[in-house]
């Protein structure tokens, strides 16, 4: 049976399947340690929620080719949604495998016009905003300071891999509000996956890059960019999966393109392999880039992220 995806802040049981799952990720060694990946002193054990983060952050630094700045393996490009959905699925298996419930869904958090008093920052949720204070430590919820959890990978100033050892933080920018139900109906009309010059700029104006949240340029950031932003602290660096609610952001991003996808006329998704090298990564047959893969492994690629009713679906692909 596949997964069914349901809403955090109604779904008691997919709350505290996650919740639970999440813990138990981050409190499971992995033998890996720190240095032997070349990150630098102190070295610490990479727990398997750990990798994840790791994996994010190098898919940030891996750019398709150093040219293009601009466009990585994972974001500012056409791959942005399928790259995170297979990051998703891949995270899913980790939580059925310690939740022992192979049919767990993971939930989203559906933030449109949503705010600081959301349910979601409940104390049997993700816990509320960073204490002032403290640094913006988070101080309540499953995640808080004192709790196990403990933020283990970050980066430096200069984008470097770095080892902490921390409690997570969040900084809320409430003045700057979440996305709202205009910015989504605009990206869900949009039937152009996506389009030339393929990158996070103003002109590319296309489904992919309005919901990855680029455009429109004068006023970003919108949509996905804007829920990092606006929960900041550690949802912000390449590190961003140290908060356990990117996975919630990213589960909605996800279900807006489960929506889109419903509607698409073909093609459904753009560009294919005839498309310059210079899109590698990012080309609809192109290997997603991955460090539990193999990087020629082609099993895992965009087209394949397509159609995955046979892993899971969701319970509703209404929004607000
Ligand atoms: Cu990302």
């Amino acid at each position: 049976m596949a997964a069914i995806r349901s809403n955090i802040v109604t779904d008691k049981a997919a709350r505290d399947g996650y919740v639970e799952g999440i813990l138990a990720l981050k409190a499971e060694g992995t033998g890996i340690m720190s240095n032997s990946l070349g990150i630098p002193e102190p070295v610490v054990e990479l727990s398997t929620y750990d990798l994840f983060v790791l994996w994010h952050i190098w898919a940030m630094s891996v750019f398709t080719p150093p040219t293009e700045g601009d466009r990585n393996a994972a974001h500012r490009g056409p791959v942005f949604l399928p790259w995170h959905r297979f990051m998703l699925i891949l995270l899913e298996g980790q939580l059925q495998r310690v939740l022992g419930n192979p049919d767990f869904g993971l939930p989203y958090w559906s933030w449109v016009d949503d705010d600081e008093n959301s349910p979601v920052w409940a104390d049997d949720c993700m816990g509320g905003n960073g204490d002032p204070g403290r640094g913006f430590t988070v101080t309540t919820g499953p995640f808080s300071e004192s709790s196990p959890f403990r933020v283990n990978i970050a980066t430096n100033s200069d984008g470097d891999v770095v080892t902490v050892r921390r409690p997570l933080r969040r900084r809320f920018n409430v003045p700057l509000g979440l996305p709202t139900q205009d910015e989504l109906r605009v990206a869900l009309a949009n039937s152009d996956y996506d389009v030339p010059p393929w990158d996070a700029s103003g002109q590319t104006v296309s489904f992919r890059n309005l919901v990855e949240g680029w455009v429109p340029a004068e006023t970003q950031p919108h949509l996905h960019n804007r829920v990092h932003v606006w929960v900041g602290g550690d949802m912000l660096p390449a590190s961003s999966p140290n908060d356990p609610v990117f996975y919630l952001n990213h589960c909605n991003e996800d279900r807006i393109w489960a929506a889109w996808l419903e509607n698409a006329a073909e093609p459904r998704y753009v560009p294919d392999q005839s498309a310059a090298e210079d899109l590698f990564r990012h080309r609809i047959d192109d290997p997603l880039y991955s460090i539990f893969t193999a990087d020629d492994d082609d099993r895992w690629t965009p087209r394949r992220m397509l159609g995955v009713a046979d892993i899971y679906s969701y319970d509703s692909l209404t929004f607000g």
